[in-house]
């Protein structure tokens, strides 16, 4: 048993305390007093505790001393007598009150009987010094680490300092003095385990020490290095890269670390839903595990090594998978962050919030503009729960679950993050209408930053700053942090997510300024699921208080004020828009722009086609002299070519040809901001008709002439970049007509180049113009030929092409099999055919025999549509007739209705049979579209049904030279048949692609490029021009 000295300043009865005392003169450890040498002293003066404010101490009884015994204890700092005090029977006192990291000197003497004092033992100690607390390891890169802490107990206002020793395997020890409660350490190792502690340093005397261990990273082009990226951080990756054919689409591999992005492209080109995971197969030992990449760094990496255009497209195909995206983008090399807006500018969704939905009304919008209320998730401190698994739950909808964050629970996902801590992932929800399948009435844009809100204080800031509201995921002995967290300007309102060690979780508003309150506002709950619900009703309560909205593009100058770079800050970008304006923004009406502005391709165009198609057909030749007829139909397109040749080069597409002229960043700039206005201006000015058209085709597909005149209308009012294009080709036919020599001439005369450069970025040709119904014969020869010398004459071109049913999918079959950029029926179909070139790698070329391969993408069968008395009723079996003839492997796609329907079947039997090439035919496929799960015997035999339709038709027709399917084309009887399922799975806009769909798709790509292998090698694109022109002719 010990005693205290404050039982003793309170006259603590239970101890047997005789004489309390203070001394007030100094007695700086020297005898005071006389001492009596028979009395015989105590053992020495041991130390059981020493803390920073009291000490324990103890000494041993005299052996010689009879009866009771007492001690006295005095004890004193360096400049003060402090206390005394008596005990009786006992040895050990516990001294309070004491000031920390002091030395103290104790004295004990026994004292007898008669009050004599024996000799004084003595002994000094130093109290303790607190040490640091809340050491935290605030950021860390390759060769940087900040660390912060908090002072010790006690320590406001006491001066003193704090020592840093760090420690690392190669490396001798050092150590760091400082004032401050942070420090930044430089000069560090990469990838290396570093041992740190910090202790406070007070009057000579140090604390216990705390400690960390960290791990500095690989720097940022290492990890690239890994991924087999390190070259695209500086040369960034283009679209063109990701579509190029390469050895990973003829061969299934096992994936290595380096081909790891090409592997995730590929599958996100194909709206593959699990592209992200793909891992890396490694084995067990320790430098392959180095290798494994969790898929946020392949993403981060991706980010940092695309091109803006690229961006922009895997941000597209990331949405379609429903996938998040980035917001805010970190690089790790020059510690810059991103607000990615351009690249998210492509995303065009239609929702229906409730409103909206009762009015029977949606609203189609670049998400970028819409104002949508911004609700951000947090962390801090240490994971208790997986916040992004969490979102998942809160936003799927009842309908079907989505891993839209990215979350430790998935494969790879608790490798450790390397370059992606501070990334903040962004997406939206948004409602369908249905109340039964909508988790929220109105839409929501979502941020969930990926990393401790102590290291990132920038996203921190700026989510604060700009969002609705912020959760704030932490457990309820971390809180305290929150003071140590600046933010400034909170405009949002701030839910703590307050957890008892990930046990239970209770949601309370917080108020920062000028304290931290909090007030609960849920019950305790117990588990996620509970959790999730409290979440969502929370949400839900924020989204009906008319809450604060944003749209991203507002957002941008925030972004600027919080030091973080726009993408959209670059004089490319900025040229870009700047030239597009100068066009866009002097359409009013579309019909009126048109006329004036590009009309060489107008009424004009339309009448030379006519005449140079009837020149080729003949249809109404009647009892005129073949010879007489073709010389008055050459007359009549000379006269509309003089015609043509007198309008002028308008303003418009003298900008627009200065334009594509620019360099190649801000030509494609440029054609991208073109391309989003004209897509928004047709939104506008053609919503209406296309809902009608729509309407009239569903309700009253009859009524023919109605919804021709409909889509007449449409075609007048629309107005795209295959207007530009159009108008260009026609510009450059009629260039004879402009002095020689001349600038203009010039120009023009370069036109071919700029779009065979566009076809190697990616872009789509207009093969046969869908109005005229013709195909500008010199232009797409010069443009072939330009492409021809652009890749050095290398230029073997296979063909493969799609017809089929309308509205069948085909844009979109041939967009995820090979990452075109064929438009997709938003309401008004494909009108004539577009193709795309997509190059081979140089492996692959040798294997498919060729150097690049065309895609052509047509203009859908229509069975039962009117006869006009113009040719145009006849143009989509001229398209598709002219596709098959061109191709080496055509796809035909339809509907499992269309699969029994005989004029349909007729069609596409008819289309097959029209042009037979000098014996070589095409190798064709059958998909049937939308269909779910059909077994194997199922499909053998309506394989079989079909296949006896096809034959039994063209034994019935009597124009047809054969006496079945295999006497018209190649068909492999293993292959030849395809069933397609719905490409979406769930209710839009949360459906997200089907994996289904990509699959099959991914295996009827490999199915061709095999077949592609079989089919004879083909001449180059000089030859493929005069082929289009001998087929087009001979139709
Ligand atoms: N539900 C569903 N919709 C699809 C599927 N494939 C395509 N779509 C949608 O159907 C519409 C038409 O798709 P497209 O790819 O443009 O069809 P298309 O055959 O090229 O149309 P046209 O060229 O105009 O004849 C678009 O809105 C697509 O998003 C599918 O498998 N299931
Ligand atoms: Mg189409």
């Amino acid at each position: 048993m010990h005693i205290c000295s404050s039982c003793v300043e309170g006259y603590h009865k239970k101890h047997d305390i005789l004489s309390p005392r203070t001394m007030r003169q100094v007695d700086v450890g020297e005898d005071s007093g006389q001492h009596d040498s028979a009395v015989p002293p105590p053992g020495n003066i041991k130390f059981l505790k020493v803390g920073t404010n009291s000490v324990v101490l103890t000494w041993g009884f005299p052996k010689e001393l009879k009866g009771t015994e007492k001690f006295r204890v005095k004890w004193s700092s360096l400049t003060e007598a402090v206390g005394s005090l008596v005990i009786k029977d006992l040895n050990t006192v516990e001294i309070n009150d004491l000031q920390l990291g002091e030395r103290y000197f104790f004295s004990v003497a026994t004292e007898d009987e008669d009050g004599n004092l024996s000799r004084w033992v003595k002994e000094s100690v130093l109290t303790a010094v607190p040490p640091p607390r809340h050491l935290f390891k605030d950021h860390s890169e390759s060769t940087t680490l900040s660390l912060t802490w908090t002072k010790g107990e006690n320590m406001e206002g006491i001066p003193h300092q704090f020592l840093i020793t760090v420690k690392s395997p190669a490396k001798k020890p050092f150590v760091i003095c400082t004032k401050s409660c942070q420090k930044t350490l430089s000069d560090l190792e990469p990838d290396t385990e570093y041992s740190i502690s910090v202790c406070t340093l007070l009057n000579d005397k140090t604390s216990d020490p705390v400690s960390i261990t960290v791990h500095t990273e690989l720097c940022l082009r290492e990890v690239l290095s890994i991924m087999g990226l390190e070259e695209h951080y500086d040369i960034k990756l283009k679209i063109c890269n990701i579509l190029k054919i390469t050895r990973s689409d003829t061969e299934i591999d096992m994936e290595t670390a380096e081909s790891l992005h090409e592997a995730f492209l590929k599958r996100l080109f194909m709206g593959n839903t699990n592209a992200r995971s793909v891992k890396y197969m490694f084995s067990d030992s320790d430098v392959d595990k180095k290798n494994v990449i969790n898929p946020l760094d392949l993403i981060t990496a991706l980010f940092l090594c695309s091109d803006k255009f690229l961006q922009q497209k895997i941000i597209e195909k990331m949405v379609l998978c429903q996938f998040a995206v980035p917001l805010l983008l970190p690089d790790s090399e020059t510690r810059e962050l991103t607000m990615m807006l351009w690249s998210m500018r492509e995303v065009v969704r239609t929702f229906k919030p409730l409103m909206q939905a009762f009015r029977g009304s949606s609203t189609e919008e670049r998400l970028v503009q819409s104002e949508i209320a911004l609700i951000s998730f947090v962390r801090l401190g240490k994971h208790f729960l997986s916040k992004s698994q969490m979102l998942n739950q809160v936003l799927s909808n009842t309908e079907q679950y989505h891993d839209i964050f990215y979350h430790s629970g998935l494969e790879c996902g608790d490798v450790p993050r390397r370059i992606s801590e501070g990334l903040v992932d962004f997406s939206w929800y948004l409602p369908c209408g249905i109340r039964s399948v909508d988790k929220f009435n109105e839409p929501i844009a979502v941020a969930n930053l990926r990393g401790d809100i102590r290291t990132f204080v920038k996203q921190f800031t700026f989510l604060c700053q700009s969002s609705a509201v912020v959760y704030i995921f932490c457990d309820e002995a971390e809180v305290e942090y929150l003071k140590t967290v600046q933010v400034k300007d909170v405009r949002a309102k701030i839910i703590l997510i307050s957890s008892k060690k990930g046990k239970s979780f209770r949601l309370k508003y917080m108020t920062i300024k000028p304290s931290i309150k909090t007030k609960n506002i849920s019950e305790t709950k117990r588990t996620e699921k509970e959790l999730a619900r409290a979440l969502q009703e929370s949400v839900s309560r924020i989204l009906e208080n008319k809450t604060k909205k944003v749209s991203l593009e507002n957002l941008a100058e925030r972004a600027r004020s919080c030091e973080i770079l726009v993408d959209e800050d670059t004089d490319e970008c900025k040229t870009g828009l700047r030239n597009s304006r100068l066009i866009t923004s002097c359409i009013d009406k579309i019909p009126e722009f048109k006329e004036q502005e590009l009309p060489c391709q107008g009424i004009i165009w339309k009448a030379i086609s006519g005449v140079q198609m009837e020149h080729c057909r003949l249809h109404k030749v009647g009892k005129l002299k073949t010879e007489d007829y073709r010389k008055s139909l050459e007359a009549k397109e000379k006269e509309f070519k003089k015609k043509q040749h007198r309008f002028e080069m308008t303003p418009m597409i003298s900008n627009f040809v200065k334009g594509i002229s620019a360099s190649e960043a801000h030509c494609s700039f440029f054609l991208k901001w073109m391309e989003m206005t004209l897509e928004d201006f047709s939104r506008q000015q053609l919503s209406a008709l296309l809902d009608q058209y729509k309407r009239l085709k569903h309700e009253s597909p009859k009524e023919k002439d109605i919804i021709a005149d409909v889509e007449q209308q449409i075609s007048i009012c629309s107005l795209g970049m295959q207007h530009f294009f159009r108008e260009c080709g026609q510009r450059y036919t009629c260039a004879n007509g402009v002095p020689e020599f001349s600038n203009l001439r010039k120009r023009l005369e370069q036109l071919p180049y700029y779009f065979a450069q566009l076809m190697l970025d990616s872009f789509p040709f207009e093969l046969v113009d869908g109005d005229a119904g013709n195909i500008p014969m010199k232009w797409m020869r010069a443009v072939l030929a330009e492409l021809h010398h652009l890749i050095q004459s290398n230029s073997r071109v296979k063909v493969i092409s799609v017809i089929g049913e309308e509205n069948s999918g085909k844009s979109t079959l041939l967009n995820a099999m090979f990452g075109t950029r064929f438009s997709i029926n938003r309401g008004m179909c494909t009108r004539g055919a577009f193709m795309q070139l997509i190059t081979v790698s140089k492996r692959v070329k040798r294997e498919i025999g060729c150097d690049c391969i065309m895609i052509i993408d047509t203009e859908g069968l229509k069975a039962h549509q009117m006869i006009q008395d113009d040719h145009s009723h006849e143009r989509d079996k001229e398209v598709a007739s002219l596709a098959v003839a061109l191709s080496d492997i055509t796809v035909v796609t339809f509907s499992k209705e269309s699969s029994t329907d005989k004029d349909f079947l007729r069609m596409v039997v008819n289309v097959l049979a029209r042009v037979k090439v000098a014996d070589k035919k095409t190798l064709c496929h059958f998909v049937q579209v939308d269909i779910n799960e059909v077994s194997v015997s199922e499909g053998k035999k309506r394989d079989k049904e079909l296949l006896d339709r096809l034959n039994v038709l063209i034994q019935r027709d009597a124009e047809i030279n054969a006496r079945k399917l295999a006497d018209l084309v190649e068909f492999d009887p293993y292959t030849w048949s395809w069933y397609l399922p719905s490409a979406w799975k769930g209710t839009p806009p949360m459906a997200a692609y089907s994996t289904d769909y990509s699959e099959t798709a991914q295996a009827l790509k490999s199915q061709l490029l095999k077949d592609l292998k079989k089919c004879p090698e083909r001449d180059d694109l000089m030859d493929f021009a005069k082929r289009i022109e001998h087929i087009w002719k001979s139709l």
